[in-house]
């Protein structure tokens, strides 16, 4: 045990009239919703990288945080692995996700940083044969070490390639042996700063190449994962290849990809691509590739990808109607891919940020089951798209749609699409 997060009680449920800043108000893991326990709805994962390897800078100021495992040593990262799973521990969380980068010291060269990646894999490996937390997903930080300013799979060096392919199958394998139950493609680099200087065919080419090695590599060594794309419109790169869910679909279809790769889809990147999150959960769940959510939010002031934790409840519950309507998750579940505050120094702070988040998401999902279980959504949905039930247009052509519309006398009368009547619905629930 380290003395990090001293006198910090584990949380448990205890029911929304607790006044108690260390418990679960409204997460209850055993309760059962249509016949699951809310743990295996939501699936929470803690991330490692905001919680653990976040030194607090912003643009103007640099690290605010003191955590004694900063430093670029074994020890070190040993120290915030067991950190790490105390934290776990403590929020009785069943999932974390990790970069290679958040885990381990950047060696001298790739094979340095690849045997400290190995050995601290294997001392994370060990604490989770004793812990109930498993990995819900891995990924490769091919975006933070200067050899990937100009990218990483869309680099124009293909030495830059070939290492980040490298890297990437290092950390399909750490995931493989965590048994981790998904891998995560975020192309942080992969957009550009000036077309003067970019090849955009060669570049997207060079990507879809990459995604087709992954999953290659993926089905080679046995590993039955959900590969996923997290798609992000911008920052650190403009025009980001993966914009968003329907940018991504194109892709996926163009190099053959579709029926192998699912999305991984962040609340915050929706908001800077211009939708609401739940538009890129619909849209991704009626293209069958809804995979897995990453569940912070923005600051809608400041436009930027501020990674805060979630705490908005009727949005929430919308993410989750999506969510459930499509069935909810199977190898996905909820990352919090959120940072504390940078003025948010203590140990509780971080242990609290969790909490609150995961009792608004436990609220988010029961309203959204309830509204499932109302059906109102769903009826009034059915009867405005009724009209189709009586006809067999679409297997028809123009002509026999102006056959339809001339014999028939047709001239359609506008109906009310409700809407305010069916936001007052979703109130009542949130
Ligand atoms: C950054 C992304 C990143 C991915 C994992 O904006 O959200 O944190 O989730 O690389
Ligand atoms: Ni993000
Ligand atoms: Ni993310």
């Amino acid at each position: 045990m380290t003395d990090f997060f001293k006198d910090i009680p584990q949380i448990s449920y205890k029911g929304p009239d607790s006044t108690s800043d260390f418990a679960y108000r409204h997460y209850n893991p055993d309760e059962i919703l249509d016949g699951k326990r809310m743990e295996d709805h939501l699936r929470f994962a803690v991330a490692w990288w905001h919680s653990f390897a976040w030194p607090g800078g912003d643009p103007f100021g640099g690290q605010t945080l003191e955590r004694p495992w900063f430093g670029d040593t074994m020890e070190l990262a040993k120290l915030k692995a067991d950190v790490a799973f105390e934290l776990f521990a403590i929020l009785g969380q069943p999932y974390f996700c990790f970069h290679d980068l958040d885990i381990r010291p950047e060696g001298k060269d790739f094979a340095e940083s690849t045997k400290n990646f190995e050995e601290i894999v294997d001392y994370i490996g060990q604490k989770m044969d004793s812990a109930k937390t498993k990995l819900l997903w891995g990924t490769a930080n091919l975006f933070t070490h200067r050899r990937f300013m100009s990218g990483a799979a869309t680099n124009p060096d293909p030495e830059v390639f070939a290492y980040s392919a490298a890297t990437v199958k290092t950390c399909i394998d750490a995931t493989h042996k965590l048994g981790g139950e998904n891998y995560v493609l975020w192309g942080g680099r992969e957009g550009y700063e000036t077309l003067l200087n970019t090849d955009l065919k060669r570049e997207r080419d060079q990507a879809g190449r990459f995604l087709q090695m992954v999953v290659e590599y993926k089905h080679k060594i046995g590993f039955d994962g959900t590969i996923l794309v997290e798609p992000k419109p911008q920052e650190p790169s403009k025009h980001q290849y993966d914009f968003d869910v329907a940018t991504v679909y194109g892709f996926l279809k163009d190099y053959g990809l579709e029926d192998e790769v699912k999305m991984n889809i962040e609340q915050g990147h929706a908001i800077l691509a211009g939708h609401s999150f739940e538009h890129e959960l619909a849209l991704a769940a009626s293209l069958g590739i809804l995979g897995s959510i990453d569940m912070n939010r923005n600051d809608y002031q400041s436009g930027w990808d501020t990674d805060q934790f979630p705490n908005s409840v009727p949005e929430v519950a919308l993410a989750y109607y999506e969510i459930l309507k499509d069935g909810g998750f199977t190898t996905g579940g909820t990352n919090f891919d959120a940072k504390i505050r940078r003025q948010s120094l203590d140990p509780e702070d971080l242990v609290l940020a969790h909490v609150g988040a995961m009792d608004v998401c436990a609220r988010g999902l029961k309203a959204a089951h309830a509204m499932l279980e109302d059906g109102g959504l769903e009826n009034a949905r059915a009867a405005r798209y009724s009209g189709w039930d009586s006809v067999s247009l679409l297997e028809g052509s123009l002509d026999d749609c102006y056959d339809h519309v001339m014999s028939k006398g047709i001239n359609p009368e506008p109906r009310s699409g409700a809407q305010e009547r069916l936001e007052n619905y979703v109130n009542r629930f949130v």
